[in-house]
């Protein structure tokens, strides 16, 4: 079990990528930011921490509808170096708070400037008294607007109120340096990269990543899934109700493989083989994805249009529901199709669940003729809900900030379910390959029809998800052109990358034919180029060095 193996702890570069060889090219990376820290902070890091990216093959946005994704992360990452502020220099700093946990932020990057920043214990009228995991430290984090260190709280945050009781058992001083090579807002999920690499880092700091689960000093280390599990918590904070997907992609991925992803019935992931006779290839649109805006009218608008969706659903197929149950579609296809809660009822089972329940997704249009374009208004929605208004908003509204005035039920819902079952085909697929590698005519036929679930899922995700953009389409058009079997967005949308299958051997002339013929690629050449179009395979998951 993935979920269960310890974060990789390692002593030098080349235990990180498994050869001196395959260490060469990371190496300046990693010391310079060594290097950099000693500048800054007058002494050696004594860890760094490395989480990558990660780039979706197919499934998106059904991992907050808790259906499985078949993401894996790539080779760009975000790198931590950080170590424990001795009290003493404290005095020399006026700026910095004298109190436990105080943190000194600085990014390589000059556009994120240096931050200084301090958690504070909870006064005992501010911990909630029914919260069992009673949350005693407090650190203010803006979401209102996109700041870089607030991702670096978020992962803080975390870290404070599930490690430390308060004053009695402090945490320590801290000095960071960040350094990333994920492109932000592109879909190749930097915000998760970022908030797992701040969680390890803190974690490291304060002591509590050990080489095995068990050697930390008696206590039980985090592993894999309580470290995704905690990060999943803590990216929240941003102001994002995001699923796990990639921070689970983050934490668990393995060099060989791309990872299937499950939320339910609980967080598990299992590798799976990539065919070797086609390379995926990312390329970025060059259009930032405009998170803040995105959110309200587009992320947690969708989250909302999920949730509220399936909760008519399950109505209409006859499954009761307590008011305040939030059940997602995932629940709904089981609970159809006789699961019972907790259980899992095979991926066969699964997809012969969602075909026999997509008809019944008719429920969710408007009452309106042709009124499927148009949506549906809130008080309908409210109305469909079978809730009281306030109920309603205590369940969907309460927490979450959204912008809209129709909602989108019957087009999300189709999205999600015939998503979910394009990954379930997708993964199938893979499986074949590995099977038929040797026969050479069925290895071509499904790699065949791995391009065409990508392509079927862009469709989705630009009509009836709508969460592509003009250029995302233009793009994943223009490398069909350029001889991919597939291509699609990958992220949440609305902006950044997209991910191309290609067969091996022909990935130079698919770039070149789709610099000449993406107008934003034109004038790219070198770096700017290789930055904006590259082929990638699966990376190693999160894992941190310790500097002596
Ligand atoms: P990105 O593209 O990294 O913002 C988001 C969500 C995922 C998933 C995808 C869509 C976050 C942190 N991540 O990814 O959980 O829902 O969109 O499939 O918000
Ligand atoms: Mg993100």
């Amino acid at each position: 079990m993935i979920a269960h193996q310890p974060i990789p702890v390692f002593h030098t570069l080349t235990d990180v990528f498994g050869s001196e060889e395959a260490a060469l090219p990371h190496a300046k990376r990693w010391n310079d930011l060594a290097a950099q820290f000693e500048v800054r902070f007058g002494r050696k890091p004594t860890y760094i921490a490395r989480a990558p990216g990660r780039v979706n093959l197919i499934g998106e946005h059904i991992d907050y509808a808790l259906f499985g994704v078949l993401p894996a992360a790539v080779e760009r990452d975000i790198l931590i170096a950080c170590g424990s502020r001795p009290t003493q220099s404290l005095s020399h700093h006026a700026e910095i708070p004298d109190t436990p946990g105080s943190v000194i932020a600085e990014n390589l990057h000059p556009k994120y400037t240096r931050q200084v920043f301090a958690p504070a214990v909870k006064e005992p009228q501010e911990v909630s008294e029914q919260d069992a995991h009673a949350e005693s430290w407090k650190l203010d984090i803006n979401t209102k607007e996109l700041r870089w260190e607030s991702y670096v709280k978020a992962g803080y945050y975390g870290v404070l109120n599930h490690h430390f009781s308060g004053v009695e058992n402090s945490p320590a001083h801290v000095d960071l340096l960040v350094t990333g090579s994920v492109p932000a807002g592109s879909g190749l999920s930097s915000s998760a990269a970022m908030v797992v690499a701040s969680t390890l880092a803190f974690l490291a700091v304060n002591g509590k990543v050990g080489d095995s689960l068990e050697d930390n000093g008696g206590h039980k280390s985090l592993d894999k899934g309580g470290l995704v599990e905690l990060a999943m918590k803590n990216e929240k904070r941003v102001g994002v109700n995001s699923g796990g997907m990639d921070q689970a992609a983050s934490v668990m991925s393995d060099p060989s493989s791309a990872l299937y992803i499950r939320f339910y019935p609980s967080l598990t992931a299992s590798a799976v083989r990539l065919p070797t006779r086609a390379v995926f290839v990312i390329a970025n649109s060059l259009v930032v994805a405009d998170k803040a805006l995105s959110a309200k009218r587009g992320y947690n608008l969708r989250v909302v249009e999920t949730l509220v969706g399936a909760r008519i659903l399950a109505q209409a197929v006859g499954l009761p529901i307590a008011p305040v149950d939030r059940i997602t579609y995932r629940e709904v296809v089981g609970r159809f199709a006789g699961e019972q809660p907790g259980a899992d009822m095979g991926a066969d089972a699964l997809e012969a669940a969602i075909t026999r329940l997509e008809p019944r997704l008719d429920v969710l249009k408007p009452s309106v003729t042709d009124g499927v374009q148009l949506g549906v208004t809130m008080e309908e929605m409210v109305q469909m809900s079978g809730l009281a208004p306030d109920a309603f908003h205590e369940a969907y509204l309460s927490w979450v900030d959204i912008e809209a005035t129709r909602f989108q039920l019957y087009k999300r819902a189709k999205h999600v379910l015939t998503e979910a079952r394009r990954v379930l085909q997708f993964r199938r697929a893979c499986v074949e390959v590995e099977a038929a590698a040797s026969s050479d005519g069925s290895e071509a036929a499904l790699i065949d029809s791995l391009g065409r679930l990508m392509n079927e899922s862009q469709v989705s995700c630009a009509e009836l998800f709508e969460c592509s953009c003009p250029e995302l389409d233009d793009l994943t058009r223009l490398a069909r052109q350029a001889g991919a079997y597939g291509s699609r967005l990958t992220g949440a949308g609305w902006g950044g990358c997209t991910v191309s299958l290609v067969a091996e051997g022909k990935v130079t002339e698919f770039i070149q034919k789709v610099k000449e013929t993406y107008p934003p690629y034109k004038n790219l050449e070198g770096t700017a180029l290789s930055e904006a179009i590259f082929a990638t395979k699966p990376g190693r998951g999160a894992c941190g060095q310790y500097i002596y």
